[in-house]
């Protein structure tokens, strides 16, 4: 059976101050489970793009294989997209991004897929610091092959059928930072107050910025005895800070209090401020960024919110000194510029 979305919309829904209404950026309907945490992920990338006023056609989306890895047929249907093999979608999108610079990198993963078969590809793309969104949709389990855990799950946490995990979790946001990604952040699907704003602020970082979202498998992993729940996830939570993201174009119209809020200024001039709560710690120093992780696990506690965040970050082509035009735009005359230019560079070497 296929499904198709109804077109009508209230025609006094404004446009974005690019033009385009909220109907742009969505996609084709979910087949996803009803209830599943990847559905409010996708409603919050619609909202995220649609209120930073992204072309839709200069998004590239691109996805490995996984219930989380079809996600972006439901959303940016005007955009790029790439569903690739399994653990694979960053090296795919290392390549589009090394021939097209220009576009807007959004990689979608699954915590199967990016924690076990990808866990290499993912290592690499936080290392290259790769100009590029990277979204785990997190549910502790291998959702589309039936619910297996996955090594993400928490130790001792039990799944729906009973079955305890005894193997330790790898903590995702935690490898991010201690390798180097220049924005990290954890939120949770049923928490679109403080996913939305962490896209947007993920989507206008330099460099590769990872965003861990919880999202329960209300199939396989909703048992309250799972700690990627909706129960657990909403009993045993805590924010770092409250922030506020504001993109550049937008006039900053509120006063913040004294002390309590730090201003961190984006690549593209947006702001990020971050009001941290008295006891808060530094999310921009990195080695108090992973304590912080740890002394919230040992009390139980789901860290959310921007976890760590790195101002000074350079992505790929600025490491590398790549051109400044996309490659896929270089002319023959460009890429061989003749026998002159290359006895010039050999002569370097001599
Ligand atoms: C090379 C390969 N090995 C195994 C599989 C089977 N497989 C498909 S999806 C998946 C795990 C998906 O888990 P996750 O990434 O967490 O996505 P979720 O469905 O939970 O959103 C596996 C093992 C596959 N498709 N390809
Ligand atoms: S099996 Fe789980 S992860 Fe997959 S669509 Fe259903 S609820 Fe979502
Ligand atoms: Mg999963």
């Amino acid at each position: 059976m296929t499904f198709s979305r109804p077109t009508f919309r209230h025609p006094d829904l404004p446009p974005n101050s690019a033009g385009f209404r909220r109907q742009d950026y969505e996609g084709a309907i979910s087949t996803l489970c009803a209830g599943c945490g990847h559905d409010s992920i996708s409603n919050a990338i619609i909202q995220a793009c649609f209120e930073l006023a992204l072309p839709p056609h200069r998004i590239a989306k691109i996805s490995g294989i996984g219930c989380s890895s079809k996600t972006p047929a439901y959303y940016l249907g005007k955009s790029h997209g790439f569903n690739s093999v399994h653990g694979r979608m960053p090296a795919i999108a290392t390549g589009a991004n090394m021939a097209n610079r220009d576009l807007i990198y959004l990689g979608v993963s699954g915590d199967g897929d990016t924690a076990s078969i990808g866990m290499g590809q993912f290592v690499h793309a936080i290392r290259r610091n790769l100009h590029m969104l990277y979204i785990v949709m997190n549910n502790g389990c291998y959702g589309l092959t039936k619910g297996q855990y996955s090594a993400t799950a928490d130790k001792g946490s039990k799944s729906r059928k009973g079955g305890v995990n005894v193997l330790e979790s790898i903590d995702l946001c935690e490898l991010a930072i201690q390798l180097g990604a220049g924005f990290v952040a954890r939120s949770f699907s049923g928490d679109k107050q403080q996913l939305v704003p962490l896209l947007k602020t993920g989507l206008s970082h330099s460099g590769l910025s990872f965003i861990d979202v919880i999202s329960p498998c209300v199939t396989f992993n909703n048992n309250p005895e799972s700690t990627k729940s909706y129960h657990w996830v909403r009993e045993h939570s805590e924010a770092t800070n409250t922030f506020d993201f504001v993109p550049f174009r937008q006039t900053i119209t509120t006063d913040y209090p004294d002390g309590a809020t730090k201003a961190v200024t984006l690549h593209d001039n947006s702001i990020i401020y971050l009001h941290k709560p008295p006891e808060g710690a530094d999310v921009t120093d990195r080695r108090q960024a992973i304590d912080n992780l740890e002394d919230h696990k040992v009390k139980g506690v789901v860290l959310t919110g921007v976890l760590y965040i790195n101002p000074e970050s350079t992505d790929t082509h600025e490491i590398l000194h790549t051109t400044k035009r996309p490659l896929n735009s270089l002319t023959k005359t460009d890429l061989c510029p003749g026998s002159t230019a290359l006895k010039a560079i050999n002569a370097r070497f001599r």
